[in-house]
């Protein structure tokens, strides 16, 4: 019995979702939307968000005219709607670790099939404007080339039989729910990376849950792992934010031992939404008081269930007073792991010291360390 469990692991080929798998389309229709529905004196709240996922272009419009009860038919709305759309498709963002993740395949010969709601004229144009992309997949497959879109498995059936694999020989990576319903019905494994925020409770069919394509880890479906983690640590392309140093939820994480100096989050809601959350590490720059190393976490803090997406960076070093109103410069260089929830506060803390020492010693490689003399930390 164990052993055909384990057999099961093992995958010899990728069915990738596109849009929020390893683009961040719904950026994009967002902001569209936004200024779209201000002519029919609606406000765009993101919340439809959760019900287009996943869908066919088709559903998408027939959600959106419903729910917010559009004067229009749903041809029309496609008709206004699409040239916007495809007027913005080159500002869509290729997502964390995508990049990563088919080069990787690619490099280790594991053959990828790019499975798609979208038509196929829409991910040809789409990739397009991601360079090498497109060569990274065996077969390219839209909803258009076969009977029924997902949550049916006609996609990724075919996509399975193009590739000549037998579909549980093959693994699916999914950002949203019909995606992950598709993948079972086709009788392959699922990975599911949800795009939304706190909603891993819908994705129970999906054989594994991971909260971004940062955490993928091949070698759990029988595919060569990655060869990129240093010393625990995962190399990002650095980011800067910076900004006063303001009070934060004053629960008092100092009498923890971990105080975090919060910037506005007004100031980087646009990096709060393209970081996915989890703990990171970089340098921290205080113009009068120098560069110190850093470790943070970017995300709801699960463990106190927060309503807002936050960054929390320790610095770690001992100050003798607060610097709140300071100028506090980040660059952000490396990932350490996912949120978690933990089961007391002693376990919490325990996990953020364990954090600390991952990026004190990371810090001190020469990828990392040459970021310290990056002016931005002192300018
Ligand atoms: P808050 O709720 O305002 O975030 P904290 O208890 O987390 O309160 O304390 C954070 C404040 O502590 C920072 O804004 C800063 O002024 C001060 N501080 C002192 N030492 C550090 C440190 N090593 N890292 C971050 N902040 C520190
Ligand atoms: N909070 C969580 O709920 N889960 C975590 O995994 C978590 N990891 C953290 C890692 C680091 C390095 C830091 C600085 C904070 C982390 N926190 C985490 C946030 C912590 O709950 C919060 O910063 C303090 O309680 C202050 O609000
Ligand atoms: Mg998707």
């Amino acid at each position: 019995m164990s052993m055909s469990n384990s057999l099961k692991k093992f995958s010899s080929c990728v069915l990738i979702d596109l849009d929020g798998t390893l683009i961040n389309t719904d950026g994009v229709v967002g902001d569209i939307l936004r200024k779209y529905l201000c002519k029919y004196g609606k406000q765009w709240d993101g919340r439809e968000s959760l019900k287009i996922v996943g869908k066919t272009p088709l559903e998408a419009a027939t959600t959106i005219v419903e729910d917010y009860g559009l004067p229009c038919a749903v041809d029309e709305f496609n008709s206004e709607f699409y040239p916007l759309f495809s007027a913005q498709m080159d500002k869509i963002k290729s997502l964390p670790g995508a990049n990563r993740l088919i080069r990787h395949l690619k490099g280790h010969g594991v053959p990828v099939a790019l499975a798609s709601n979208s038509s196929r004229a829409n991910i040809e144009t789409k990739i397009s404007y991601h360079e090498g992309w497109k060569e990274c997949f065996s077969v390219i497959i839209g909803s258009d080339e076969v009977p029924k879109g997902k949550p049916s498995p006609d996609i990724f059936l075919e996509a399975a039989k193009r590739l000549n694999k037998d579909p549980a020989d093959c693994l699916v990576i999914e950002d949203s729910v019909p995606g992950v319903m598709a993948g079972k019905a086709a009788g392959t494994k699922v990975v599911a990376v949800p795009s939304l925020p706190k909603q891993t409770h819908l994705y129970t069919s999906a054989d594994e849950v991971i909260n971004s394509l940062l955490d993928m880890k091949p070698e759990n479906w029988g595919l060569p792992p990655f060869q990129d983690w240093i010393e625990n640590t995962l190399p990002i392309d650095p980011w800067r934010i910076g900004g006063p140093v303001i009070k934060g939820f004053g629960r008092g994480s100092k009498v923890l031992g971990i105080p975090t100096a919060n910037l506005s989050t007004k100031d980087y809601a646009e990096e709060l939404v393209e970081h996915p959350s989890g703990v990171y590490f970089g340098w921290a720059g205080l113009p009068t008081r120098g560069v110190f190393k850093m470790v943070m976490s970017i995300g709801w803090n699960p463990y106190f269930n927060n309503t807002e997406k936050t960054i929390e960076p320790w610095l770690l070093h001992d100050f003798t007073e607060d610097f709140y109103g300071e100028e506090l410069r980040l660059i952000i260089v490396g990932y350490i792991r996912p949120e978690a929830n933990f089961p007391s506060l002693e376990s919490l803390i325990a996990k953020i010291h364990e954090d600390k020492e991952v990026a004190e010693i990371a810090l001190d490689l020469p990828s990392y360390a040459k970021f310290k003399d990056d002016p931005y930390l002192t300018k």
